[in-house]
């Protein structure tokens, strides 16, 4: 497998351990305000805050200095089970199908696929429907990219991307989130058993009710046109993002259904349920870094590394 060396500053953790895990939101509106060179359309800045709180994310990864980062992504919809990046090497442009003014992405990523063949097999093991993506011209989804960018724009530690298998969602929020709390406790498994020092990322926004029409078409990062779509939704991720500060991890997952219901979360495709499980739903609180609106859309950065 052809992998970018990453030299280790100060590796965090033992073998075998979630270092730490991300809330990590992917509008592509946030990758077009930095003007990096591998994004076509060019901007003036904008959504400052959310990329501010992501450059202290980056700033910490580089300090855990982790083998591998993880990410979930609502993005890459898989209808029969979870699916796993598994090929050495993703190339390719990645095109936002709703914003293709702002997201025209020239990606590249080293997939670690023993840990994914791990994953894979841990899930059999578990009873879930799995299976590793080995097309070498597989096209990787927006959500994957976008979060992995924002916290490692240097791309040089190895990454496993996995699907959201959304078909439980058709039928009862409760047995979707049940199926992400085994498929955590399987990406555990395969962490331990791998000996990777993994960083594990929820790549979501958290209310999820957008406008219908750009602000202004003219100037996308005209952030004067710039807020959350409702009041009642604002509530909601307030009323979130405070259980997660607080390590109030039973009353969260109580109102979770409620939440993705009535504020349209995005988390319903099981990412933070995933990652809190896989890392055995950690009594700490988590740390904010910064919560913002994109498109009307409710956005929090938040970061969950052992006190
Ligand atoms: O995928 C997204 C999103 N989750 C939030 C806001 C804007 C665009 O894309
Ligand atoms: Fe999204």
């Amino acid at each position: 497998m052809t992998q970018t060396p990453f030299a280790k500053v100060a590796p965090a953790g033992r073998p075998g351990e979630i270092v730490a895990g991300f809330l990590a939101p992917h509008p592509p509106h946030l990758v077009y305000a930095e003007n990096p060179p591998q994004n076509e359309p060019r901007s003036r800045g904008g959504w400052e805050v959310l990329r501010w709180a992501y450059e202290h994310c980056r700033r910490r990864i580089k300090e855990l200095s982790p083998d591998v980062i993880l990410v979930h992504s609502p993005h890459w919809q898989t209808v029969v089970g979870h699916h796993v990046l598994a090929t050495p090497r993703l190339e390719g442009r990645s095109v936002d199908p709703i914003f293709p003014h702002l997201f025209r992405y020239d990606y590249g990523m080293d997939i670690d696929v023993e840990l994914a063949g791990a994953i894979v097999e841990e899930c059999f093991a578990a009873g879930l429907e799995s299976r590793p993506m080995r097309n070498p011209k597989f096209r990787v989804d927006y959500g994957t990219i976008v979060s992995l960018h924002l916290l490692n724009p240097g791309w040089d530690i190895p990454v496993v991307g996995i699907s959201a298998n959304n078909s439980p969602y058709f039928y009862d929020d409760k047995v979707g989130q049940e199926e992400m709390t085994r498929l955590g406790h399987a990406t555990a498994r395969a962490i331990a058993k791998t000996g990777r020092r993994a960083v594990l990322v929820a790549s979501n926004s958290l209310s999820h009710l957008h406008f219908s029409e750009e602000p202004n078409p003219a100037l996308p990062e005209d952030m004067s046109r710039e807020h959350v779509f409702s009041h009642a939704q604002y509530e909601w991720d307030v009323r979130v993002i405070n259980l997660l500060r607080e390590g109030n991890l039973e009353e969260f997952f109580r109102i979770l259904p409620e939440f993705c219901l009535e504020a349209f979360a995005e988390i319903k495709a099981g990412g933070l349920t995933w990652m809190l499980e896989a890392m055995g739903r950690p009594s700490y609180g988590a740390k904010l870094h910064g919560y913002g609106n994109v498109i009307g859309t409710g956005n929090a950065v938040m970061e969950w590394s052992r006190p």
